[in-house]
């Protein structure tokens, strides 16, 4: 999800912003912020190399308050705000209030085209309301098996690697097989189709996400890349990340092409029929035809297919591998949710053994999801003029407080994930810690303060809240549930071995001094008893 990098895009609607706020009736309210800094960059260099950005956020959120003024790229500024109050209102008014930034919105249609994404207000409406109903829980509940087919495809490989070490463990890079897993179920569960990455097959789509993490260490490359979509000429220069880019864009479309096609052909035929027909894909599709004025035009399908794949792809995978680098991290922990998926005895986790039968599963992945959000921040740019309420007073640049922050129209206001996922005001001294527990007991008491799904936004909130948790937690619980079961996984160099963070289209976690994003992992075989 690239709106996430999104300073680049506040560049160009910066410019726009200057010209527009001269006419503006009301002024934002003049806040306090971090000023020393990289003329070129801003803080983002500082905020998007850190290991732990919301660490920064929560730095400023003591030194100048719960709203402060950061400055960006060129001269560029946008607003942080740090309090639950604030945040639950911003999240309100997503797509009318507060939109995508001009650089974000022709990125996404350039790359993915105009799908939900992309759509604002009464489009946005619009194109929620036809696809909502393809992940209804009685959908997900359906596509199960496609998660349990691909952790035993997993399982495969993984005992073939270990048989042919003749060794009793092996050393496996978690992180590319989380890649392959959660590509293959998206495939096959969102549209049908089988990529067969877990079987080794080298698709385009691996390539080209692979080829991203090298492209995006390089930091010209990945401004080159983020503005290419806005200035074309850019996107003749022969820089690696424009050849992926392109490559990228031509994949999606003939992926998308080819999906459509099956999907549409199947619906006649017997052949695939079972697999496309359950899938999300699929499911479109058929209420495609239904003829009723919520039809998606086939763009808009396309669309939504790439954005599916977008979204879905590198959320779940990098959750799955940071759960997996935590329980590494504290083998107690591992044991206790090996010893809780025993009471399965040997049946394949079932929908109701996931949403109710497995508490501690829950909470493992709720935790991962709260310590570890895969995406980090949200920016946007306010389409009006707004007022946003605060819970604490806010300190303007003068030294008054206030409750309420003016915002004209073409402010930008980033909601920081990372830190409201974590902030020790909030979630208290081991806020920092990987506790599980503490979704077991009322020890969170103090997130309660923050709206959300499970009082975090790592699933943002509002209307563009995602679309796909219930997809995304059953794939995470099931294929987390099934590597506990056979798996038992340790760190390298043990559980201190240091971890850091790995730029790629959304950060990731890698072992310190990899090659590329890898977290290589031991990882032994447990017989069945
Ligand atoms: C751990 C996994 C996931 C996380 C943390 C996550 C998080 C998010 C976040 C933060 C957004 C808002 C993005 C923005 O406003 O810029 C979002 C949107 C979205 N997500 Fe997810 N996501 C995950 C998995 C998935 C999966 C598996 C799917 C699909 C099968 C999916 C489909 C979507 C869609 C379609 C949207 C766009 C919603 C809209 O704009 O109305 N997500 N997701
Ligand atoms: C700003 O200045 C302070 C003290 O001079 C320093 O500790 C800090 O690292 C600086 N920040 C940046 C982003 O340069
Ligand atoms: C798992 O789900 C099945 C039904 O799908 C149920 O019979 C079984 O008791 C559940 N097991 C646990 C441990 O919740
Ligand atoms: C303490 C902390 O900030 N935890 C995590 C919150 O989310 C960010 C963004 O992914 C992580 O980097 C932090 O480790």
């Amino acid at each position: 999800m690239p709106p996430v990098q999104a300073v680049f895009f506040i560049v160009l609607s910066l410019l726009v912003v200057k010209t527009i706020s001269h006419f503006g009736r009301k002024r934002t309210t003049r806040l306090r912020g971090p000023k020393n800094i990289s003329l070129i960059f801003g803080f983002y260099r500082h905020i998007q190399e850190r290991d732990d950005p919301g660490v920064v956020y929560e730095k400023w959120a003591e030194e100048y308050g719960p709203a402060y003024i950061v400055p960006g790229p060129f001269g560029s500024k946008r607003i942080v705000i740090c309090d639950p109050k604030a945040n639950a209102h911003f999240y309100s008014r997503e797509t009318y209030g507060y939109v995508q930034t001009k650089l974000a919105r022709v990125f996404i249609e350039k790359l993915f085209g105009r799908g939900l994404l992309w759509a604002e207000g009464d489009s946005h409406k619009r194109q929620r309301k036809a696809i909502t109903p393809a992940f209804s829980n009685a959908a997900i509940r359906r596509l199960s098996t496609v998660f349990h087919d691909s952790a035993y495809k997993m399982k495969d490989a993984w005992d073939a690697i270990i048989d042919n070490e003749k060794a009793d463990h092996s050393i496996i890079d978690v992180q590319k097989w989380m890649n392959h897993v959660s590509l293959d179920s998206i495939g096959i569960a969102g549209f049908g189709h089988d990529f067969r990455a877990l079987e080794g097959r080298n698709t385009p789509v691996v390539d080209v996400f692979d080829s991203f993490d090298d492209a995006n260490t390089d930091f010209f490359s990945r401004i080159i890349f983020f503005l290419g979509p806005v200035f074309p000429t850019l996107q003749n220069l022969p820089t690696r990340s424009n050849r992926m880019l392109r490559r990228l864009r031509e994949t999606m479309g003939r992926i998308a092409d080819e999906l459509l096609e099956r999907s549409r052909q199947a619906k006649g035929g017997k052949e695939d029929t079972v697999t496309v027909d359950k899938s999300i894909i699929g499911l479109l599709v058929k209420s495609e035809n239904v003829g009723t004025q919520l039809r998606m035009s086939s763009e808009e399908v396309l669309a939504q297919m790439n954005t599916l794949l977008l979204a879905g792809y590198e959320t779940t995978s990098i959750s799955l591998t940071w759960a997996l680098i935590e329980l590494s991290r504290q083998l107690d922990k591992q044991q206790k949710l090996r010893d809780e998926i025993a009471s399965l005895g040997n049946s394949d986790p079932s929908w109701e053994n996931i949403t109710s039968g497995l508490p501690y599963l829950d909470a493992v992945v709720h935790e991962i999801l709260r310590l570890h959000p895969p995406v980090t921040e949200t920016t946007r740019i306010a389409a009006e003029e707004d007022i946003i309420p605060f819970n604490c007073p806010i300190t303007t640049a003068d030294g008054t407080t206030t409750d309420t922050l003016v915002v004209a129209k073409g402010t930008i206001i980033c909601s920081p994930i990372a830190y409201l996922n974590t902030s020790e005001a909030l979630w208290g001294p081991d806020s920092r810690d990987f506790v599980p527990e503490r979704w077991l007991d009322e020890r969170f008491g103090g997130a309660k303060e923050v709206q959300g799904y499970r009082h975090t936004l790592t699933f943002s909130e509002g209307p563009r809240v995602c679309l796909g948790r219930t997809f995304a937690l059953a794939e995470f619980k099931i294929i987390l549930a099934m590597m506990i079961r056979y798996y038992r996984f340790e760190l390298p160099d043990g559980p201190e071995t240091p971890i850091v963070k790995h730029p790629s289209i959304l950060p990731r976690p890698k072992v310190k001094g990899c090659e590329g994003g890898q977290v290589p992992l031991k990882v032994w075989r447990i017989e069945a008893a």
